[in-house]
C-alpha cells in the first residue's frame, strides 16, 4: 500500500516536473521578410524582438533572402523547417509560389501566417495587412493629387513605381489605386506602372526611365519604402523638384531630409514595429492554441478579427509632411 502510495506520488511529482518543463519551453518563431537589409522590415523585427522580451519564452529568428525572390524565400523557408521552428510568419515575394513549402511547414506540425504581403488562403493560417487594403490604395491616390497640385497644375499624368511584379501587397494596392482613380479623379491620367523589384538602384533606374518617358509626369506613386527613397532622389538628381513630386509609403527615417528637400510633400504608412510586433504576437498565439477561427489575441496591439477568408487588418496608415516628419524619423 505503501509503496503503491510512494509511486503514485512519484509519478505526479514526474508529471509535474514534464509540464513545467514543456510550460518553460520556448516558441521559436522565423520571422520571414522580403529581403534583408531593407529599412522597413528592420523595423518590424524591432517590433518582434519586443512581444519576445514581453513573452518571455519567444525566441525570434528574423530571416529572408538577399534579393525579393520566391526561390530566395524558398530556401530560407526549408531551412527554418530543418531548425524545427515551431512557427513561421512571412512576408511573401510571390503568394503562390510560395505554397508547396508552406504546405511542407505545415505537415511538420508548424504553424504559418502571412503578414504584410499575403500567401494564398491554402498557404496559412491567417493574413495580416497592416490596414484596410481598400483605404492604403485611396490614400496614396489623395496624395497624389495633392502632389499634383503641388506642382501647380489641376491635373495630369501619374505613374507607379511598384515592388517586384509578384508581391500580392503591392498588386492589391495598385488594384484598388485604380478604383479610386476611376471613381473619383478624372483629373489624373494613370500612364505607367514599373516595377523596381524593392532595389534600390532597380528603383532609381525605373524611376529616371518615368520622367524620361512621360515629361509631362507630375507624380511619381511608390506604394513601397524602397521605391519612394529611390524615387524621391532620382527626381532630385535630375532636378524635376517641383515638377514632379514623389508620393506613397515610406518612412519617416528615410524621408525626412527628402521633405527638407522638396521631392516629396506628404506619404503616408503605419507603424511598421507595431506590424512586426502584431505578427510576432499572432504566431505565438497559434502556437499556444491561444484565440479562434475568427479572433486571435495581438498583445498590446489588440485582437486581430479574421474574416472569412482569415485576413485581419492592424491599424489605420498615418500621413507624414513638414509638419510631423522629424518628429517620427527617430522613431521608424
Ligand atoms: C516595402 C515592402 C513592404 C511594404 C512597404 C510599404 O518595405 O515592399 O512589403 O509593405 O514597402
Amino acid at each position: 500500500m505503501f509503496t503503491k502510495f510512494k509511486t503514485l506520488v512519484a509519478i505526479s511529482a514526474l508529471t509535474l516536473a514534464v509540464t513545467s518543463v514543456q510550460a518553460a519551453e520556448t516558441v521559436r518563431i522565423g520571422l520571414v521578410v522580403k529581403a534583408l537589409g531593407i529599412g522597413f522590415f528592420e523595423a518590424a523585427h524591432e517590433g518582434a524582438k519586443e512581444a519576445a522580451a514581453e513573452m518571455g519564452d519567444i525566441e525570434v529568428i528574423y530571416t529572408g533572402p538577399t534579393t525579393t525572390t520566391a526561390e530566395g524565400q524558398i530556401e530560407t523557408i526549408n531551412a527554418l523547417i530543418a531548425q524545427k521552428v515551431d512557427a513561421i510568419a512571412v512576408s511573401a515575394n510571390d503568394g503562390d509560389a510560395l505554397v508547396p513549402i508552406l504546405k511542407k511547414a505545415k505537415s511538420r506540425g508548424i504553424k504559418v501566417i502571412s503578414w504584410d504581403s499575403g500567401v494564398a488562403d491554402e498557404g496559412r493560417i491567417l493574413h495580416l495587412n497592416p490596414s484596410s487594403n481598400a483605404l492604403i490604395g485611396a490614400m496614396c491616390v489623395q496624395l497624389a493629387d495633392d502632389a499634383v497640385k503641388a506642382t501647380g497644375a489641376q491635373s495630369g499624368e501619374v505613374a507607379i513605381l511598384s515592388a517586384t511584379p509578384t508581391s500580392t501587397n503591392q498588386n492589391i494596392w495598385i488594384e484598388e489605386m485604380k478604383k479610386t482613380l476611376k471613381a473619383k479623379y478624372p483629373n489624373l491620367t494613370l500612364v505607367a506602372t514599373v516595377y523596381g523589384d524593392d532595389l534600390s538602384d532597380k528603383s532609381y533606374r525605373e524611376a529616371v526611365g518615368l520622367m524620361k518617358s512621360y515629361p509631362n509626369l507630375k507624380a511619381i506613386i511608390a506604394p513601397t519604402t524602397v521605391g519612394i527613397l529611390a524615387a524621391a532622389q532620382a527626381v532630385e538628381d535630375q532636378k524635376m523638384v517641383g515638377k514632379i513630386f514623389v508620393t506613397g509609403l515610406g518612412l519617416p527615417s528615410e524621408l525626412a531630409g527628402h521633405v527638407d528637400l522638396n521631392s516629396i510633400k506628404s506619404f503616408a504608412i503605419w507603424n511598421p514595429i507595431d506590424l512586426g510586433y502584431s505578427a510576432t504576437m499572432l504566431a505565438y498565439n497559434l502556437v499556444k492554441g491561444n484565440g479562434s477561427a475568427t479572433s486571435v489575441p495581438m498583445g498590446r496591439m489588440g485582437t486581430a478579427q479574421l474574416d472569412a477568408t482569415g485576413n485581419a487588418a492592424m491599424s489605420d496608415p498615418f500621413i507624414y509632411d513638414a509638419s510631423n516628419v522629424h518628429q517620427f524619423a527617430d522613431i521608424f
